[in-house]
This record gives structure tokens, sequence and C-alpha cells, in this order.
């Protein structure tokens, strides 16, 4: 072969492989911050103002039943954020370190040719935002002392630094622009006008709460005892606030999409890290396995995907890192344990038999068929909830006629996962007759 054709075939390697990297679609990854299904209109709430994470939901898929696996300490938002980066389940997250990290989302992204930056909340275990982004905007703590920095509100920097980062965007490459919001997690601060939109006297609590003693069985709860409702209702309307705000510059980061011609090359994730209970079940804060706290929206509009479809499957919110990777025809890696939710978008597949929950040696859950069982094990008590009739989670079945192959068929689901995910506690001591 001589130099001609071998420098004919170069080029023409090197334009096949140019115009493949450039045909993938960009990403616009936006997370939140404890938002629960609730905060948001399009998951059935209509006193909620978040008309541009509506619209994602108008134009994209909805999951209504996606969880956070659980914790391995009360602080909710780092095991989530991990398992989302390294799309490892609970227990193996836990074993990461900067040291024996896999290869994070960002880093896989690039390898395929994306240009990564990150703007917001930083609180993952494993390699630094430093290490796997190429570039980084105000990089927030997983706790703020105060939304106010130099007299601009932090959830306005993240959005303008998005805005930012896509208007002046001047590669070939496709981006992957993560966007991760600190609102609306504490503390609550925003501007009047968003509180305004949300009178206390106009919120309406869930059935679930109930004025009196705290949940005994919940050890992180966030409020004086007992519980009082107008305690409650200030809090969702500080939360709501915070949201709405959000929503305000997630409308600007969108209208940016659409300015740049971008906005239908893109792949636009919303997700919150989980949820969380104002007052549902006696429970004032997330470190709890009730459906508030432990659901939270997931949101994706792709190019290709049919719009307005939402999903009650239940699903794990950190399943988007594979499905990302499926949509973008990008083989999954081995070691991720999430899986992509195409099947169930596709309506092929259900993905499993089961949701295992879990928070360090307090509790554990099991959802199979609309079954609940969550279990407490330092106390022994135990909850069976019916969410088809019962999703407020109220009327606790364990003691009813009839129940006991139920529990004995949970247990039994529950003690397979904690054989595939590794999880040692014991609960034979607690639960014995229902583990015979
Ligand atoms: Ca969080």
């Amino acid at each position: 072969m001589n130099n001609l054709k071998i420098a004919c075939m170069l080029i023409a390697f090197g334009w096949v492989f140019t115009s493949t990297l450039s045909a993938q679609p960009n990403i616009l990854f936006i997370e939140s911050d404890d938002q629960s299904n609730q905060a948001v209109g399009a998951f059935g709430n209509p006193f909620m103002k978040t008309p541009h994470i509506d619209k994602l939901a108008d134009e994209g898929v909805s999951f209504t039943s996606a969880y956070n696996m659980g914790c391995w300490s009360p602080a909710v938002c780092v095991p989530s954020r991990t398992m989302l980066f390294y799309g490892k389940y609970l227990w193996q997250s836990q074993k990461i370190n900067k040291k024996n990290a896999p290869k994070s989302l960002p880093e896989l992204l690039k390898e395929n040719g994306f240009s990564t930056y990150m703007t917001g909340k930083w609180h993952a275990w494993g390699k630094s935002p430093e290490d796997i982004f190429d570039s980084l905007g105000s990089i927030q703590p997983g706790q703020l002392k105060t939304y106010y920095q130099e007299d601009k509100h932090v959830t306005d920097i993240t959005g303008d630094e998005a805005v930012n980062f896509i208007q002046n965007y001047d590669s070939e490459a496709p981006f992957f622009l993560y966007v991760a919001f600190n609102a609306p997690h504490v503390p609550r601060q925003t501007s009047q006008k968003y509180y305004d939109m949300y009178p206390t006297d106009e919120v309406k609590l869930p059935p679930s709460v109930k004025e009196g003693p705290l949940n005994p069985n919940i050890k992180y709860n966030y409020s004086p005892d007992p519980l009082k409702s107008s305690t409650m209702k200030s809090r969702v309307q500080q939360n709501n606030a915070m949201v709405t705000h959000m929503d305000d510059n997630i409308g600007n980061i969108i209208q940016a999409l659409k300015d740049k011609g971008e906005y239908d090359n893109t792949i636009i994730v919303f997700m919150s890290d989980h949820g969380i209970s104002f007052g549902e079940n006696g429970v004032a804060g997330k470190v709890c396995l009730y459906e508030p706290s432990v659901t939270a929206p997931l949101i994706i509009k792709a190019p290709g995907l049919t719009s307005g479809q939402s999903f009650a499957t239940r699903v794990y919110l950190q399943d988007v890192y594979p499905t990302l990777l499926d949509l973008l025809d990008i083989d999954i890696p081995d070691h991720l344990d999430f899986k992509s939710l195409t099947p169930v978008i596709h309506k092929t597949s259900t993905l499993r038999p089961s949701i295992y929950l879990a928070m360090f040696d307090d509790q554990r859950a099991i959802i199979k068929e609309n079954k609940k069982l969550i279990l407490y094990p330092k106390s022994g008590d135990m909850e069976l909830y019916d969410l088809t009739r019962d999703p407020w989670e109220t009327h606790n079945l364990k003691d009813e006629k009839g129940v006991d192959s139920d529990v004995k068929d949970l247990m039994k689901q529950l003690q397979s996962w904690q054989t595939w995910t590794n999880d040692s506690l014991d609960l034979s001591n607690a639960y014995n007759r229902y583990l015979r």
C-alpha cells in the first residue's frame, strides 16, 4: 500500500471517527437535593409551581416510583450520589474510596468523546470532581451554611454558570453538563416572592401526617417532639419556594440550550438524590424508608424517546447511569450493578422482581407486587403495607389475618437481596418466626 492510500484511509477513518463523535447528542443532567415527588407539579401536586420541570415531563419520560436504595449513614445524599457516579449498589458503593473507585459516569463519557463540566453540589465518595470532569464551575459543599454568597443566591450561581457554559461552548464534541443544585435542601432560604407563592394556610399535608409523637423507630428526626402540623406546613412552604426558585433557573438553562440550537440534540435528565418527609408517618427528615423520603422524581427527555410517557414501574434512581449509556449506544461496563431503563420504556421488562431498601443497621424494606414490608431490627417492629390501596402507608397490615405467608415471602425476597448485595445484617434474632 502506498503512502497516498494510507493517508487517504487515515483521513477517511478520521472523518468517520469524528462524525461518530459529533453525532452523539449532548447531555444536560440536572440533579436537585432532597426533592420528593410531591414537590413536582407533573407528579401529581397541582399546588406546585414547577412549569419547566413539568415541561420536561411532558416532553420526556417520567418515573414516578424511582427509589434511592438507601444509606450507610444518616447523610443520605452521599450514598445516593456515590451510587449514581459509580453505578454500584449500596454496600459496594460504601467500599469506594479514591484509590479503588471504578470508572465514573463522567470519565466514561469523556472516553467516548464528551466534554464534561459540572457546577454545584458535590457530595460523593471516591474521586474528586477535579479528577473526573474536564472543567468545573463553583463547587458547593453538601451542606451550605447559607445560600447567600456575596449577595448572590447559590441556586442562581449554579443556574447562571450552567447558562454561561452553554452560551460559551464552542467545541465540536458533545458535552456532558452536570448541574447539581443544592436546593431545596436546608437551610431553606430564598426570596420572599417565592414564599408568597405558597401561603401556609393553603398548604395541604398528606393523610399520613398526624400531630403527636414522632415515630419512635426513626432515630434521626429533625423536629421537636411532638410533631406539629403548623411546623410541617412552614417547612413545606419553604421547600416549595426553594423548588420554584430552582425551576426558574432550570427554565433559563433550557432557554440557553434553545438559543444555542441544541435543545433537540440534547438528552436532558432531571432527578433528585432522594426525597424528604415533612411529617408523614411521624417523620421529619429523610432517614427512613417511607415513600416520600425514599422516592424522588426522575425524568429523561431524549431524542427518539416517545414524549409524555409516565411509568409507575419501581426502579432505582441510579438506573439512569446505564440508561444514558444505552441511549448513547455505549457498552455498559460489567461492573455496573444498576440496570438500563430502556426495557421499561419499551415495555419489554419490569427489570426486577422487587425493590430492596436499607438504612445502615436501623431499617430494611422490600417491595414486591405492591406489598411493602419495613423492618426495624433493633426494636423488632414490622410494618406491612399494600401500596395500591394505601399509597401513604397509613394502615399497617401486620396483625391482619392471613398475612403471614405474604410476610414470609417478602422476608425470603429480602434475604435474597441481602445475598446479592452483600448485606451482612442479621435479621434472625428479631424476625426468626418468619424466617423458619
Ligand atoms: Ca440530598
